[in-house]
């Protein structure tokens, strides 16, 4: 049986990036094996790095929870659970932040990006981000860890840091492997195609956010960034825009980047965005009513209390084994 673990953090409603990114994935993840332990988190922890609003945060992790669900994690074959509920996490990130060093964790891509955005108030939480991510993963002898292209390099210093601790006190971390979709990995924003997509992002228009209605959805589409050659052709550099769009219209339908060419030669964009967005509202639709449903009922807090209870079993049988090994306690 292979272990997989991934979280997302509770800032704000997802993104379409975040579902094709990282959710839809999930799911396909989870419908492909039965052969799977699979924990999926809210990363209440990780959202902190940043100052948020409590009343909203505590908000946005039901939320976050809820859309889980409603985008087709089937809590029969996967574990939901809050990230702060098992306070493992957070005992064996401050035990990575001693196994690492200053120079790799300031070289991290993240960190640099949120700094030069945020030069007064930089958190050392926000600095400290990848062994917390590092800890939520090593905790549980994962095999597996689905994540969007952005998350590589966090992935690749989880693998050093389990080194070096197995290194120094012998063989307790197993070593995780990463899993990138092959599409979907990277949507970009509206906005500014070179960008991604995200849902810390200052406008609005940058992203759809799986709650947007119908309108919306038309009105971001239609008012997304392109190009003024009219021709719906795949290239990242040339046409980044018209790009995203035929990604994002791939990942919902499956049609290859050829197909949609060819269908949308001689067309131009009015109609080409306009079935992008009609893809994206009929992806959504159920997304939506689903998400209602169960934030109004108490099934959510079952399914996570479960979670919690699945992990906090697993998370302290292995702080344990790591505790003997570094010589804490008595
Ligand atoms: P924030 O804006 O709050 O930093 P975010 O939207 O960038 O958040 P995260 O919570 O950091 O999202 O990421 C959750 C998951 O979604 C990760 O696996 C990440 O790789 C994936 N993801 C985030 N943005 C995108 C995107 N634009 N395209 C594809 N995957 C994405
Ligand atoms: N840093 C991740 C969220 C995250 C995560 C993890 C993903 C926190 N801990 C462990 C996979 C495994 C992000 O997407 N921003």
């Amino acid at each position: 049986m292979k272990t997989l673990i991934s979280g997302i953090q509770p800032t704000r409603i997802l993104t379409l990036g975040n579902y094709l990114g990282a959710v839809k994935n999930f799911v396909q993840l989870q419908n492909e094996s039965t052969d799977l332990d699979f924990l999926i988190f809210i990363a209440d922890l990780h959202a902190i790095t940043i100052p948020q609003n409590p009343q909203e945060l505590k908000q946005h992790i039901r939320q976050l929870g809820a859309l889980y669900i409603a985008c087709g994690l089937d809590p029969k074959k996967i574990h939901l659970f809050v990230q702060s509920e098992v306070k493992e996490h957070a005992q064996l990130g401050w035990i990575l932040d001693c196994c690492s060093y200053i120079g790799e964790l300031e070289r991290m891509t993240q960190f640099k990006d949120k700094k030069s955005k945020n030069e007064t108030a930089v958190s050392g939480g926000l600095l400290a981000y990848p062994t917390l991510m590092a800890a939520d993963i090593l905790l549980y002898d994962t095999d597996i860890v689905p994540i969007g292209l952005d998350q590589k390099q966090h992935l690749e210093l989880t693998r050093n840091l389990a080194e070096r601790f197995n290194h120094r006190y012998g063989p307790i971390f197993k070593i995780p492997q990463i899993y990138i979709a092959p599409v979907g990995a990277k949507i970009a924003s509206l906005v500014d195609p070179t960008k991604k997509m995200s849902k810390s992002d200052p406008n609005p228009k940058a992203y759809i956010s799986l709650l947007d209605s119908k309108e919306e959805i038309i009105k971001k589409i239609k008012s997304a960034k392109t190009d003024l050659d009219g021709i719906v052709r795949y290239d990242e550099t040339e046409k980044p825009g018209v790009s995203n769009l035929m990604t994002i219209l791939s990942c919902i339908t499956h049609q290859s980047f050829a197909q949609i060419e060819q269908y949308y030669e001689g067309k131009g964009y009015a109609v080409f965005k306009q079935d992008v967005a009609d893809a994206i509202i009929r992806e959504l639709q159920p997304i939506q009513q689903k998400y209602y449903e169960l934030l109004a009922s108490d099934e959510l807090d079952r399914i996570l209390d479960e979670g919690r209870d699945y992990a906090q079993n697993k998370a302290s049988q292995k702080i344990r084994q790591i505790e003997n090994a570094l010589g804490l306690g008595r």
